[in-house]
C-alpha cells in the first residue's frame, strides 16, 4: 500500500508479510501454471502449423543417364504426388521423354536438369531417351509407375 506520506516523501517502505508471501506464491504458481499452458499451446499451434508443410515436402528422384541406360531404370510415384526428377547424364547428352505427360527434357552432360511431375493418371507410362546418343539409342528405355 502507498499512503499519502509515502507520496509526499517519497519513502516507500515496503513490509512483507507471511499472507502477502503465501500470495505471491500462489501467483508465482498460477503464473508458472501459465507459463506451462502458454508453452503447450504453442508447440500445438507449431504442430499444427507445420504439418501442412511436412505434407507438402517433395520428394526429389535422381535418374542418371548414360549409354544407354537409364538409372533407375523405372520409379513409382503416387497419383497426384508432386515429385521433382534430377536428370543427370553420366556421358553425353541424353533426355527423359515420356510422352504420356508431354516431357521431353534434355540432359545434357555437366547440366543437370530437373521436371517436375504430378501425374493425374495411375498406370505404367513408359519412357525413353528422346535424344539420339549412339547405337542403343533405342535401349534407353524408362517406366514411371503411378498408384493409387
Ligand atoms: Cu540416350
Amino acid at each position: 500500500m502507498i499512503c499519502a506520506k509515502m507520496r509526499r516523501t517519497g519513502v516507500y517502505r515496503v513490509t512483507i508479510t507471511p499472507d502477502a508471501v503465501k500470495a505471491m506464491e500462489v501467483e508465482k504458481g498460477k503464473s508458472l501454471k501459465n507459463l506451462l499452458f502458454i508453452t503447450l499451446a504453442s508447440i500445438g499451434v507449431a504442430l499444427v502449423l507445420s504439418a501442412p508443410a511436412v505434407r507438402a515436402q517433395q520428394r526429389t528422384i535422381e535418374i542418371h543417364a548414360h549409354r544407354f541406360e537409364f538409372v533407375p531404370a523405372e520409379i513409382t510415384v503416387k497419383k497426384g504426388e508432386t515429385v521433382t526428377l534430377d536428370l543427370i547424364s553420366d556421358d553425353v547428352t541424353h533426355s527423359l521423354f515420356i510422352e504420356a505427360l508431354g516431357i521431353n527434357t534434355t540432359i545434357a552432360r555437366g547440366h543437370p536438369a530437373q521436371v517436375q511431375i504430378t501425374p493425374q493418371n495411375t498406370g505404367d507410362f513408359g519412357g525413353r531417351c528422346g535424344h539420339f546418343c549412339g547405337s542403343g539409342h533405342g535401349k534407353m528405355t524408362f517406366v514411371l509407375h503411378v498408384t493409387e
